[in-house]
C-alpha cells in the first residue's frame, strides 16, 4: 500500500457520512431499535402476566376442585325447604344413576320434595295425582331427610305436596341428562 494509495483511502472515507444518507440510516434504526426495544418489553411483560395466570389459574384447580362441583349434573343434591321456597328450587342431576337427595327444613312448618313424572306438570294444586309422584322426600320442621332418585332423562316437575305450599311458591324442576 503506497503512501497515496492510504491517502485516497483517507480522502474517501470521511466523504460517507457527509453524505447524511448513513446518518439517516443510523438515526432511523435507532428508532427501530427503541421500538423493538419497547415491543419486547411488552412482549416479556404479556408473558410474565400469563405465566402468572396460568399458575393462578393452576394453583386454583389444585387447591379448589372440591369447591366448583355444580358444573354439570350432580350425583348428591341438598335442598333447603321453607315457607315457602325450596332452595335451590331448580336442579340438574345424573340419569339412570342412584343420586342421594337431602332435604333440610329449615322451617317451622312440614315440607316435602316431591318429583312429578315426566311429562306431568301441574298448575295449580287440584291437578295433583298422588300417582303421578316418582320419587319423594319429606322433612319435619328443623329435621333433615335423606332419599335418593334413580331416573331417566328427562325434565321433571318438583312440587311440595303439603295443602296450600306449591300456590305459595313451593315448587322447581329436576333436569335429569345422561
Ligand atoms: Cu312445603
Amino acid at each position: 500500500m503506497s503512501v497515496d494509495d492510504r491517502r485516497a483511502l483517507d480522502d474517501a472515507e470521511p466523504a460517507a457520512p457527509v453524505l447524511g444518507e448513513p446518518g439517516a440510516e443510523l438515526l432511523f434504526s435507532a428508532g427501530q431499535s427503541a421500538w423493538l426495544a419497547l415491543i419486547s418489553v411488552g412482549v416479556l411483560l404479556a408473558l410474565g402476566i400469563s405465566t402468572v395466570a396460568l399458575f393462578l389459574a393452576m394453583s386454583d384447580d389444585d387447591s379448589g376442585g372440591g369447591a366448583a362441583a355444580p358444573a354439570g349434573p350432580a350425583t348428591s343434591v341438598e335442598i333447603e325447604a321453607s315457607e315457602f321456597a325450596f332452595d335451590p328450587s331448580d336442579v340438574a342431576v345424573v340419569a339412570d344413576t342412584d343420586v342421594a337427595v337431602t332435604l333440610d327444613n329449615v322451617g317451622a312448618v312440614e315440607h316435602n320434595w316431591t318429583v312429578l313424572e315426566a311429562g306431568t306438570t301441574i298448575a295449580e294444586e287440584a291437578e295433583f295425582e298422588p300417582d303421578t309422584v316418582v320419587a319423594e322426600v319429606a322433612a319435619d320442621p328443623g329435621a333433615s331427610e335423606s332419599g335418593s332418585v334413580n331416573l331417566a332423562a328427562g325434565s321433571y316437575q318438583v312440587i311440595c305436596t303439603i295443602a296450600g305450599h306449591f300456590a305459595a311458591g313451593m315448587e322447581g324442576t329436576l333436569e335429569v341428562t345422561s
